[in-house]
């Protein structure tokens, strides 16, 4: 170990070429892998013998940190126990013991839990209960759904309708019928510490929309609360009440996208709690499970569960024909648990929030750096955004995270940013050290 050469960790180039890697430049990481063999805590280990800080928290998914005890036993006791059953017609019941207890970190009213396999799941989920919801009214007109731009909802066909990042949605053609609003990085707000003063204006744009499609033809809004994978764009102060004001007032429902922010990121439970508005529906995955089983839980109010019952036609039918083969996988239901217990048990969203001041000011530290064109932050997550180089604004962030992985820190690049998502346990010695070598290379890459 701690050779360059062992950095493919033995694997072939029959074996690299075999595996279509997920939203990964695969042509150049297969003749420079990044392999990650082992993690534990806060660091990662790669094939080449080096620990490497986490400051993503995997994928925003495991901000406990890695390796807990608690999850890994809850796992293989519950593999030994019950590795599956049925999802459709027979339940187990730890999916009902999770139910009960995500409804306990939602907002008052939100108390319907369905089980995904995925963030992606979640938002077709949630998309689909909103359509099927009103058809059960009788108002089946109303079938548009509203996002915005920059939003991220996930690569299956209606979370890339309703997505507003061109670069996913671009070669795939047409999708469902959407409209957007426009997203609320506008220059006023640059270098905003935590929610930026201007953009609530912004949301008006909703009732232009209203007046072009009429709500009588739209189903939903969705929206992340905090737009995470364009870059960390956290809500302009009374941006999120103005849209469920609107919403309310003509009759279509919110959604929360809080697959990133739910679980504590934000300081809170959810984003919706952080931000003290209320969606109809919200989506979530990740942080569910600490990311070591997959899972996703879309959280409905009552209202919406209670019409698809009322409307569900005898008793022994279905109310909902809709579902996967792992909603509430057994093993995912006791990750889910141990996960809850722990964010519980050790106060880690109250963690984030006590701390969160620390890393917007070591943060935004960086402002004067070379490059950086924008600092933006709220809870644990954070992203700067860098100046294109050579007409290519994708390509100085991804310069950076790659002398950020030499020097033992993994950062996510995406578009013209960079994004940091701090897991929840870090120390301040922690932070320092990462916005430390994040000065040194916005210096080096030039
Ligand atoms: N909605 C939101 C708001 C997300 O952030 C999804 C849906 C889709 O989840 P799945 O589990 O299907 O991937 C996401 C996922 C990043 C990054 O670096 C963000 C996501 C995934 C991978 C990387 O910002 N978000």
């Amino acid at each position: 170990m701690g050779q360059d050469n062992d950095k493919f960790a033995g694997l072939s180039k029959e074996q690299l070429d075999a595996h279509w890697m997920a939203f990964t430049g695969n042509r150049q990481f297969k003749q420079d892998p990044r392999l990650i063999v082992a993690a534990d805590g806060r660091y990662y280990t790669d094939a080449r013998g080096r620990r490497i800080f986490d400051g993503l928290s995997g994928l925003w998914t495991c901000g406990i940190g890695h390796g807990r005890a608690e999850i890994t036993e809850a796992i293989s006791k519950q593999a030994s126990q019950l590795d599956y059953s049925p999802s459709f017609q027979f339940g187990h019941p730890k999916a009902f013991e999770l139910a009960h207890r995500i409804t306990q970190w939602m907002p008052e009213g939100l108390n319907r839990v369905f089980f995904t396999g995925s963030g992606s799941e979640s938002v077709e989920t949630a998309l689909k209960i909103a359509r099927g919801y009103w058809r059960k009214k009788g108002m089946a007109s109303k079938t548009r759904f509203i996002g915005r731009e920059k939003g991220y909802h996930g690569v299956n066909f209606g979370g890339i309708s309703v997505g507003g990042i061109g670069a996913n949605r671009a070669i795939y053609g047409q999708g469902i019928e959407a409209g957007h609003l426009p997203h609320t990085m506008i220059a006023d707000n640059q270098f905003s510490k935590g929610i930026p003063l201007n953009g609530a204006y912004l949301a008006n744009e909703l009732e232009d929309m209203i007046a072009l499609y009429d709500a009588s033809n739209i189903a939903a809004v969705i929206v992340e609360p905090l737009a995470g994978s364009a870059g960390v764009i956290p809500p302009p102060a009374g941006y999120l009440q103005q849209l469920r004001d609107i919403c309310t007032k003509h009759n279509i429902l919110l959604i929360f996208d809080e697959v990133i922010t739910a679980f504590g990121r934000m300081g809170d439970k959810t984003g919706a709690a952080a931000f003290d508005v209320v969606p109809d529906i919200m989506t979530t995955a990740k942080q569910l499970t600490n990311g070591v089983i997959p899972m996703g839980a879309v959280i409905s109010k009552q209202e919406i569960y209670d019409c698809f019952m009322q409307q569900g036609g005898p008793e022994y039918m279905l109310e909902l024909p809709h579902g996967y083969t792992y909603s509430a996988h057994p093993v995912a239901c006791a990750a889910g648990l141990a996960s809850l217990d722990i964010l519980e048990n050790e106060q880690l969203p109250q963690r984030v929030k006590a701390m969160a001041p620390k890393f917007e000011e070591m943060l935004h530290s960086l402002k004067g750096s070379p490059h950086v064109t924008d600092i933006r932050n709220y809870g644990f997550a954070g992203a700067l955004s860098l100046a294109a180089k050579d007409g290519q604004p994708a390509l100085r962030p991804y310069l950076v995270a790659m002398a950020m992985w030499e020097k033992g820190f993994y950062v996510r690049y995406g578009g013209d940013t960079i994004q940091i998502g701090l897991p929840f346990t870090v120390e301040v010695s922690e932070i320092d050290s990462l916005i430390n070598a994040l000065a040194e290379c916005l210096q080096e890459v030039a």
